[in-house]
């Protein structure tokens, strides 16, 4: 936990006017530590968005922040015109000394993004209107996205959706068994086990590469309070080289089943069809014209690698003793690895009406 004081000096490290009220912590995120600051000038009140980089896992915060940078440049370049572009693409604030990072005085690194207000983000699934909103969002980012001047952009994080990787890591922690979890998690061991095809079924399939965001939460999205548009795309970090389908695939994996991540109630998890429906009608509206049809193709494969490499990812972490992702309680890595096997059959005994689906809409 950091200090009301440090949190004061370090929002002063940016450039904000008015006198420093507060900072809360704020959002569900897994990785970050997200605040929310508040400043005083008069009678009024700006609010602005403290993270503090989790190094352990961006190692290169540095390249971290130049792609951010990169990248909402060129999305303001795009949005120019819009009546709403502060709302529209999120706002950097830099530090007093011109940079869009500052290292506080026990080395961790920070960045301030202006508050969009009037909009907010939804944890679990919600309406097909929401969910449609938030894919077009995503897809619209993309599209935008597609343009972007050389040079390539930073891994930020090498091989984020390398699930062959992903597999052999699990594979390792399953052998090294840290935190002497593994009895406890032989059922899902088994369960995970068996799906390498599935992991790796997109391995050799040659998409192209394009600009990607990498983390497409529905909680990445803040949809307008008013007319619920999906308004900005946020959580910037992993925006690198990669494939649209694991876009649409995570996209698919939090934006269709209601249930919570870490649900405990299995029954509750399962692909609702008509939230898939909205996903993808959104997705491919806001994507625009410039997807291959190979990649079309592979949206509902991408779902389903997806979902399976993020129930292998907390299975690892769950492993290794909870090393990567928050957790409130002992087991929770190991309930958010129940939901997305879950989720994996649900998807597989819907899989061909999905296809058909996809099939009529390209
Ligand atoms: P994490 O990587 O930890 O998920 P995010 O960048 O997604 O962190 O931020 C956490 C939460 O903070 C988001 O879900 C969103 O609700 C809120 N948030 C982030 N940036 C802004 C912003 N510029 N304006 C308003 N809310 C924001
Ligand atoms: C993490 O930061 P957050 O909560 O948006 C993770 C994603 C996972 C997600 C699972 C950098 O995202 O890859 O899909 O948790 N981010 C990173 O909920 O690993
Ligand atoms: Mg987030």
């Amino acid at each position: 936990m950091i200090d009301g004081q440090s949190l004061a000096a370090v929002a002063h490290a940016f450039e904000v006017e008015g006198i420093f009220q507060d900072a809360k912590p704020y959002g569900s995120g897994h990785i970050h530590d997200t605040y929310c600051a508040t400043f005083c000038s008069g009678a009024r009140q700006d609010r602005i968005i403290l993270q503090r980089i989790n190094t352990a896992i961006f190692t290169n915060p540095i390249a971290v922040m130049e792609n951010i940078e990169r990248v909402t440049e060129h999305l303001r370049s795009k949005l120019a015109d819009a009546a709403d572009v502060n709302r529209r693409v999120l706002g950097l604030i830099p530090t007093l000394d011109g940079r869009s990072w500052h290292v506080d005085a026990e080395g961790r690194h920070w960045r301030a993004y202006r508050f969009i207000e009037g909009a907010r983000t939804y944890d679990a699934a919600g309406l097909p209107q929401q969910a449609l909103e938030a894919a077009k969002a995503f897809g619209e980012f993309q599209r935008l996205l597609a343009d972007l001047p050389a040079p390539r952009l930073h891994e930020s994080i090498p091989d984020f959706h390398n699930t062959a990787k992903r597999f052999a890591a699990l594979e390792r922690a399953i052998a090294a068994d840290t935190a002497g979890r593994a009895a406890e998690a032989s059922a899902e061991i088994a369960l995970a086990v068996s799906q390498r095809l599935v992991a790796t079924a997109l391995v050799n399939a040659e998409l192209p590469e394009r600009v990607t965001h990498y983390d497409t939460k529905f909680n990445n999205v803040l949809l307008d309070d008013e007319s619920g548009i999906g308004i900005c795309v946020i959580d910037l970090d992993t925006v690198m080289p990669g494939l649209a389908t694991y876009d649409f695939g995570d996209m698919v994996r939090t934006m269709t089943c209601p249930a919570a991540e870490d649900e405990r109630d299995l029954s509750r998890v399962t692909l609702n069809f008509e939230l898939f429906e909205a996903v993808l009608r959104g997705y491919l509206e806001g994507v625009g014209s410039f997807l291959t049809a190979q990649e079309r193709g592979s949206l509902v494969i991408g779902a389903k690698v997806i979902v399976c490499e993020q129930g292998i990812r907390f299975l690892t972490d769950f492993l290794a003793g909870d090393t990567y992702y928050k957790v409130s309680r002992p087991s929770q890595n190991l309930d958010r690895c129940r939901t997305q096997f879950k989720l994996l059959e649900s998807i597989e005994q819907q899989e061909d009406a999905m296809m058909q689906l996809l099939k009529s809409l390209i």
